[in-house]
């Protein structure tokens, strides 16, 4: 590994040898390594190289056109802050392609361990830090951004996919699912509200991230002041509720994502309510009153539509998501099962907070 990453980073021009490196477990997706570079006069700088994955990514050099453009808007609304920097290789390219694997590089951000961080503080500014991004590209024309995954959070196609997959049961799991299937699919009609609401008009499109769990944000070491979003891939045309509930789903879960023991699945209203202030603080007068309305509804929608990734990755025998054991996919699946009934029967309080948190910064 450590000549390959050598050669990767020489290709994108790093100065100095390879004096340090560690693959950093992050992500059900991609490959991620961490590497310092040692120059003669001793200075040292990290980087951070990333394998994408092209089964998820079938079109890679997109998705850095999209980043290319996404960071350089970022970068000029809000010039003081923390930013990616995609480094560029000799023929200026922002990735490089070695056989069939994709590679990039940019600046490592050093940060607060948040993955397991559930203080209310943390969380605020996980809010606080996906609103400034949706406000940051609220004047990015949609336009430019290709699709990188096409349907990614439409979630009637994505009961599609569950529904083709059972029906194939090519890893022949089909028979060991019948309890989830059941519950997922008299969940179908709620969880596609918000597809339902755009596809008649009444939610707008915007720039969004798509990918909002809260190890998606870095963190300030002493002060978990948020630092940076990173994790851009999925940076494409969405529904402010998408951002939303993807970020509820993680921030306010009281478990991990993959946690085997349901009983530790909730959702915690005091951190729902935390993220909400943060998310709302800076964006409440930008988003319409239906969008707003959606909200606590949008974070049963995406728990559910992950749970049927989940689910339809099991049947389709573990090829899109990274596992560490067999039924890893299968106890996802649960475990966001147990998230979304939980929001389920707190759901007239979380519309409330959020109607809450909307007047006070409406106003
Ligand atoms: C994937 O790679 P990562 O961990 O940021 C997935 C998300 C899922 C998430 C579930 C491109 O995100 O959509 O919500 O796993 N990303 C893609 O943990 O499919
Ligand atoms: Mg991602």
């Amino acid at each position: 590994m450590q000549e390959k990453l050598m050669e990767i980073c020489a290709a994108f021009r790093i100065p100095g040898r390879l004096s340090d490196w560690e693959e950093l477990k992050v992500g059900n997706i991609n490959k991620t390594y961490k590497v310092t570079f040692t120059r003669d006069n001793g200075f040292e700088k990290t980087y951070i190289v990333q394998q994408l994955n092209t089964y998820v990514f079938k079109n890679p050099e997109q998705v850095m056109e999209n980043i290319e453009q996404v960071t350089r808007h970022l970068r000029a609304q809000r010039p003081g802050q923390v930013n990616l920097h995609f480094h560029h290789t000799r023929e200026g390219k922002n990735f490089v392609w070695e056989g069939e694997h994709f590679w990039r590089l940019f600046n490592y951000v050093p940060s607060a361990d948040a993955a397991n961080d559930r203080d209310e503080t943390l969380v605020r500014n996980a809010g606080a830090a996906f609103g400034d991004f949706q406000n940051a590209l609220s004047g990015f024309d949609p336009s430019q951004l290709h699709e990188t995954i096409p349907d990614f959070h439409n979630t009637i196609k994505r009961y599609e996919a569950l529904e083709a997959a059972l029906q194939q049961n090519t890893a022949a799991r089909a028979d060991e699912v019948k309890q989830e299937l059941q519950w997922l699919m008299q969940a179908k009609d709620k969880a596609c509200v918000l597809c339902d609401l755009l596809e008649s008009g009444e939610l707008p499109l915007r720039v969004t991230h798509n990918d909002t769990k809260v190890n998606n944000v870095l963190f300030d070491q002493k002060d978990k002041r948020a630092l940076v979003v990173i994790d851009l891939d999925t940076v494409m045309p969405g529904l402010a509720g998408n951002d939303f509930g993807d970020a509820i789903r993680s921030v306010s879960n009281t478990a991990a994502e993959d946690e085997k023991d349901v009983g530790k699945v909730s959702c915690d209203l005091q951190l729902f309510r935390c993220f909400t202030e943060g998310f709302l603080e800076n964006t409440a007068k930008a988003f319409t009153v239906k969008e707003i309305e959606t909200f606590g509804a949008s974070c049963f929608s995406m728990t559910v539509e992950v749970a049927v990734r989940f689910l339809t990755d099991y049947l389709q025998g573990d090829t899109y998501f990274h596992c560490a054991y067999p039924e890893h996919n299968l106890v996802r699946a649960r475990a966001q099962i147990a998230l979304a009934q939980d929001m389920q029967r707190k759901m007239d309080e979380m519309n409330r907070i959020v109607a809450e948190c909307a007047a006070k910064y409406r106003a």
